[in-house]
């Protein structure tokens, strides 16, 4: 490859241009996810990965991200994941229908995923998402779906200490149906920084009252490639230490999620990674979870005061992974 033109992967995150059909997915997309008003699994259109996420109801506006290296990709299916690779990105993505135990499913879809990982030469995971149907409800041995997704996951992080440096940057979110999808990036040879917050206990280190085996997700991670580089910041929440703080008041939890991106990007969080700081005015593809919908015009409201003008966040009303927590926000730091 031609080095000059390795580039970061572009992205964005508009209005669904056509929400209701195939127009296909745009020239040159590595990966299409959509934030749709219902739920398809994982597939290939022309070649290109289209992920159909069950996120919003019919009225309300609709979304697309589009993740673009402009460079030909090939593509395939892998043990039910859908993939596309251009030589420096890979992204993949695998569906788990519904059923009474994820157990089983999550830990093959994820084994899965580090194989091609590994098969294909892309070692260098920098972002994943999981979007869990019925997040908190129960199944019938009385274990909360998200709960259950996590010990299958810290299972398949373990069965191979290899992957460990692959708990990237994460979101672990809601959604209205469609079981857990799940989508990965990587990259061949850019360099991946995992992160922490300061302000909150590393995920992994959880206590046991969350579940039998913890969240396996960093932070942030950083990626640099060709003398570019990017902060992909995680899925936040109200969480201080490993507690929701805030409990039933909507607005501080949205003001602490803020305040915990705005610590994570900043300077003091980031020197011990040898990386320089950035503000909350350069957070970009904003996400914005919100568990009630009634919640919904406030919680846009006090994002539009912090975020930058720039940005028009997407908001969707889905449930979050503990009952106390009511929003969760992600976005991208483009760092030059
Ligand atoms: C938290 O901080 C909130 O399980 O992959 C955020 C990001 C959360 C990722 C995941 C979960 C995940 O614990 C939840």
């Amino acid at each position: 490859m031609n080095h000059d033109d390795v580039r970061l992967l572009r992205s964005y995150l508009d209005p669904d241009p056509d929400p209701d059909d195939g127009a296909g997915p745009p020239e040159g997309a590595l990966g299409v996810v959509r934030y749709a008003a219902s739920s398809a699994p994982p597939m290939l259109e022309g070649g290109v990965p289209v992920v159909t996420l069950h996120m919003a109801e019919s009225t309300d506006e609709q979304f697309r991200e589009v993740w673009q290296s402009g460079r030909p990709a090939r593509s395939g299916v892998h043990r039910g994941l859908v993939f596309a690779h251009d030589g420096e990105y890979l992204l993949c993505a695998g569906n788990i229908p519904l059923s009474d135990s994820c157990r089983e499913a999550t830990r093959g879809a994820y084994d899965a995923a580090f194989e091609l990982i590994r098969d294909l030469g892309y070692p260098n995971v920098f972002r994943l998402w999981n979007f869990v149907s019925d997040i908190t409800a129960k199944n019938s041995a009385g274990l909360e779906v998200y709960q259950e997704f996590c010990a299958s996951r810290a299972e398949a992080y373990e069965a191979n200490p290899e992957t460990q440096h692959m708990m990237s940057a994460a979101t672990g979110i809601g959604a209205l149906g469609g079981g857990i999808s799940f989508h990965v990036l990587a990259s061949r040879s850019g360099r991946v920084t995992n992160i922490e917050n300061s302000r909150q206990v590393p995920s992994y280190r959880y206590p046991r009252r969350y579940g039998p085996k913890p969240p396996s997700f960093a932070r942030a991670s950083h990626l640099s490639l060709g003398g570019e580089s990017t902060v992909f910041v995680s899925g936040t929440a109200s969480i201080l230490g490993h507690e929701t703080a805030h409990p039933g008041d909507v607005e501080m939890q949205c003001r602490t999620t803020l305040e915990n991106i705005e610590h994570l990007i900043s300077a003091d969080n980031l020197a011990p990674y040898g990386l320089p700081g950035h503000r909350l005015h350069d957070l970009r593809q904003v996400k914005v979870y919100v568990k009630h919908r009634s919640d919904l015009d406030l919680v846009t409201k006090v994002c539009r005061e912090v975020l930058s003008p720039e940005v028009e966040p997407a908001v969707f009303g889905v449930d979050i992974c503990r009952s106390d927590l009511l929003v969760e926000i992600e976005g991208i730091v483009p760092c030059g």
